[in-house]
């Protein structure tokens, strides 16, 4: 079997939601029954999944219409529209912290597109709404020395990368709203980022901090062997057009 990634004894560490931690008590209990060979003989067959989701189960338990919540760290940020704050630094000319109101305040654009996570799960038509990233590396003035973006996560752990190149698709979004609604904290609310033609782990949940850099910086799962370029393949082709 292999190493979970970020398994801890430590409970606050283990990478996984708590909706999901109610769910999978009773298949935990399954899996003891069970014994030790049938139980490796399903790990062996939940492999793939499981370099993503380590405990494996999120990919039984789907949430509301058809989302996992996915959460590296046990204790997910608790953050209100009044104390969220954006960070915007690095390599750019004027460093700057956004709150919720200066998002709101920059122009906005709606995307609906489909959001698909690297396991294979997808949530249909999502209906996106934010401030397109490439509007706000205008505010800031990008150097000339940059060539790539790390996101940080108010979660402290998880992070993000984006080559400049990847960003200059314009298919990148500070986003505020998910469905209509201020994005809610299991979504990695009130702002994540969505990046829409990529792998669900390139959409980083609670964001924190833009950081422009001079070379790309592996992100959180980039560094346990996923791609920067994390492209979806022509099963989601169906959304790319922006509807505003
Ligand atoms: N901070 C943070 N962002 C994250 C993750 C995470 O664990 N922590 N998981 C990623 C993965 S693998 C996916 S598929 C999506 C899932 O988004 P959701 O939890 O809103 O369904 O969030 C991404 N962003
Ligand atoms: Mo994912």
């Amino acid at each position: 079997m292999e190493t979970l990634p970020t398994a801890s004894p430590d409970a606050e560490e283990r990478p996984y939601g708590r909706r999901i931690v109610l769910s999978v008590i009773g298949l935990g209990a399954i899996g003891v029954a069970l014994g030790a060979p049938l139980q490796s003989a399903i790990d062996a067959v939940l492999s793939p999944v499981r370099r993503v989701d380590p405990t494996g189960l999120a990919e039984l338990v789907p949430g509301e219409g058809g989302w996992r919540y996915y959460s590296v760290t046990a204790r997910q940020p608790d953050l209100t529209t009044a104390d969220y704050r954006l960070r915007v630094d690095g390599l750019v000319d004027r460093s700057t912290t956004l709150t919720w109101d200066d998002l709101s305040d920059l122009p906005q654009t709606r995307w609906t597109r489909d959001f698909q996570c690297v396991t294979g799960w997808r949530v249909d038509e999502v209906a996106w709404q934010g401030v397109r990233l490439n509007d706000l590396l205008d505010v800031v003035g990008v150097q000339s020395a940059a060539r790539a973006i790390t996101f940080h996560s108010h979660d402290g752990v998880y992070t993000e990368s984006l080559t400049l190149d990847q960003v200059d698709r314009d298919e990148v979004m500070v986003a505020t709203h998910l469905d209509g609604e201020i994005v809610t904290r299991d979504h990695g609310g009130p702002v994540r980022l969505l990046v829409v033609p990529m792998y669900g782990y390139k959409s980083l949940k609670w964001l924190s901090r833009i950081e422009l850099v001079d070379n790309v910086e592996p992100g959180y799962w980039e560094e346990r062997g996923y791609d920067v370029d994390a492209y979806v393949g022509s099963s989601n082709g169906r959304n790319d057009e922006p509807i505003t």
